[in-house]
């Protein structure tokens, strides 16, 4: 296994962002974190059931791709799907009530931690199939495409995932078709514990756009501000000519799933990606900007404690789904 640490490229002046996106962009990614910590605490506590995937470490990378992307726009999420959620704009609230099952959650408890998602925000509720979203992305761009409504489509993956077949057959057909998709990649370097390079022989997932006739573009996935450029450019480029591949370099910093101690990672990888984690690193470029005062810093940070809170005590006190709904929203 080659031991890949982040290559950080030099941080871009904030100067040309507003305030206002700024803001939402750090907002977002502290829900992210902060929701996942209280999830995971939840969990160990015995107090929230099931499974969860959490994806620690890959906020910027949600951020940065949903806010570049019109609120009509949709994304395909997927089993590491909380911080996709949160990031296209699914309320904590909805969120928290779903992962507790609950009759208020953003799929009515129906769904939980694996199936995560609101179609009202623009955001198809996950499949935790790996890859089996590709193919649905590139069917709702069709459609998108058909009826000439202007919306583009972010199908969310893992760098696992573009070893799958279904995965291959969208992107040759958003490509003859010219389809307004973008297919984006979270590379986290491992799909459960296989790293990346035992199972590609081209060194990145973007490589591989070239055999398809789209654009491939690899980027650091922890500065959301690239990512931000990057889909924006793409988005804008998808709604007229058609898809890309955007690859974007990033590491969770957990093991896969919450039983999974992660051991099998080079000790020296996780400390420089540790070192890489993109909330602090985007705190202290927001601090050195004259239009933010870290009392301006601490009130977004103590804004999304009091959502959180919120969003649990809401999620416990809501109702489970009365028993005569199971077989409501039922398709197959
Ligand atoms: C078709 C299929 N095969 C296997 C699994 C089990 N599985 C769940 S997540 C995962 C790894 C996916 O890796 P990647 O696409 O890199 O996403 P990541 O977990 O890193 O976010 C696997 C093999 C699955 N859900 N679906």
């Amino acid at each position: 296994m080659r031991i890949r640490k982040p290559d950080i490229p030099p941080a871009k002046d904030l100067a040309s962002y507003s305030a206002d996106l700024l803001t939402e962009v750090y907002r977002r990614m502290v829900l992210i974190r902060r929701f996942e910590q209280k999830v995971n605490d939840l969990f160990l506590q015995g107090i929230m059931p099931g499974t969860i995937h959490l994806s620690l470490g890959q906020e910027a990378t949600t951020v940065g791709a949903c806010l570049a992307l019109n609120q009509d726009d949709v994304i395909t999420l997927t089993h590491r799907g909380h911080g996709q959620a949160l990031a296209k704009g699914v309320t904590a609230r909805a969120l928290m009530a779903e992962l507790f099952g609950k009759a208020t959650g953003c799929c009515k408890g129906k769904g939980g931690s694996l199936h995560v998602g609101d179609l009202s925000v623009g955001a198809l509720p996950a499949i935790a199939i790996v890859g089996a979203s590709s193919p649905i992305a590139a069917g709702m761009a069709f459609a998108f495409k058909r009826n000439k409504s202007g919306r583009i489509v972010l199908n969310f993956f893992g760098e696992g995932t573009a070893n799958k077949g279904d995965w291959h057959e969208a992107l040759n057909l958003a490509a003859i078709w010219k389809l307004p998709v973008l297919f984006l990649c979270e590379n986290n370097l491992y799909g459960v514990s296989t790293h990346i390079s035992e199972v590609m022989a081209v060194e990145y997932v973007a490589d591989r756009a070239s055999a398809y006739g789209m654009p491939g573009i690899s980027i650091y996935g922890n500065d959301p501000m690239i990512v931000y450029d990057t889909v924006f450019e793409m988005a804008t480029r998808a709604r007229q000519e058609g898809p890309a591949l955007i690859e974007c370099l990033t590491y969770r910093r957990g093991g896969h799933k919450r039983d999974d101690p992660a051991a099998y990672r080079p000790k020296e990888e996780v400390e420089a990606w540790l070192q890489a984690d993109p909330i602090p690193a985007f705190r202290e470029r927001l601090a050195r900007d004259n239009r933010f005062t870290e009392a301006d810093l601490a009130t977004i940070e103590s804004g999304v404690d009091a959502v959180l809170d919120d969003a649990v005590d809401f999620a416990l006190s809501s109702p489970e789904p009365p028993l005569d709904s199971a077989l409501e929203d039922v398709y197959a």
